[in-house]
């Protein structure tokens, strides 16, 4: 996989040279290049930004450096025969998800817009599409100052996914959110050694190496955990997903079955 990322703060994505990203990176298996928006600015000042059209507070970024910079990837692209996936991280895109994350995961070229104050110029997105497939992103219904922290989010949800990254490809299969997990259940308690720390201990089931009793332990405590801090993850499963014990616990905490859910 090949990702671009156009920018006026390239140190933003410092961390994309870390971790599991980083070793990605040494192993070929991803290539993350960083670019300098302002590389792309056309007057002496390298001014990328200017008052919005119909007046309203904040500064929009200009069409012209964008153009230029989503060009210059668009050439290296055709040379390589891949249309590339334009992805602008925005409050205004569709929501970021697992599934959205495992989508993105099969694109051999990634090419994140990321925009500072009130946006980029619209015309920016609708000429990129002749270049690009264009896909407005947001990672959630709060406001960041920019793009940048919302572009690494993506990159890290979407790489972990990429075939050889992980390593361990069943802890890819094993996430709360992995998209053909029959229910979604947010992941329970864990634990590692000492078993005493503290006046706490680790629970004598996860110590009694009766896997089949440790499995259904750590499904209560899931479903537990699912039905304070995340309902609606439990309302929109169908009931036959959840097995017998499933809804003597599911019972005891208050809840009923209704039409095919569980519902408070
Ligand atoms: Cl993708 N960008 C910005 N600037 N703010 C956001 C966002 C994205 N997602 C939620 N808030």
């Amino acid at each position: 996989m090949r990702i671009d990322v156009v920018t006026i703060f390239p140190e933003y994505l410092a961390p994309a040279r870390l971790s599991l990203l980083g070793k990605a990176q040494s192993a070929g298996l991803i290539s993350v290049q960083v670019h300098d928006l302002r590389e792309h600015a056309t007057d002496r000042h390298n001014t990328v930004d200017d008052t919005p059209y119909g007046g309203g507070p904040g500064m929009v970024m200009m069409a012209e450096p964008w153009g230029l910079a989503l060009d210059a990837i668009a050439d290296q692209a055709k040379t390589a025969g891949v249309r590339p996936r334009l992805v602008v991280p925005t409050p205004s895109g569709r929501v970021f998800n697992q599934a959205v994350a495992s989508e993105l995961a099969q694109v051999e070229h990634l090419v994140f817009a990321c925009g500072r104050y009130e946006g980029i110029d619209s015309r920016v997105l609708l000429a990129a599409e002749a270049d690009f497939d264009v896909d407005e992103i947001s990672i959630g219904d709060y406001v960041l100052a920019g793009g940048e922290v919302a572009a690494l989010v993506i990159i890290e949800a979407t790489t972990r996914l990429v075939a050889g990254v992980l390593g361990n490809e069943e802890s890819v299969a094993d996430d709360s959110f992995a998209p053909g997990r029959m229910e979604k259940l947010v992941e329970g308690p864990v634990f590692t050694k000492p078993s005493q720390w503290r006046d706490l201990e680790v629970p004598d089931v996860v110590l009694s190496g009766d896997h089949a009793a440790i499995a259904r332990w750590r499904r209560d405590e899931a479903l537990r955990r699912t039905a304070t801090r995340r309902p609606e993850l439990i309302e929109h499963t169908p009931a036959e997903q959840f097995d017998s014990t499933d809804q003597e616990l599911l019972a005891a905490l208050g809840w009923r079955e209704d039409q095919g859910r569980w519902i408070r």
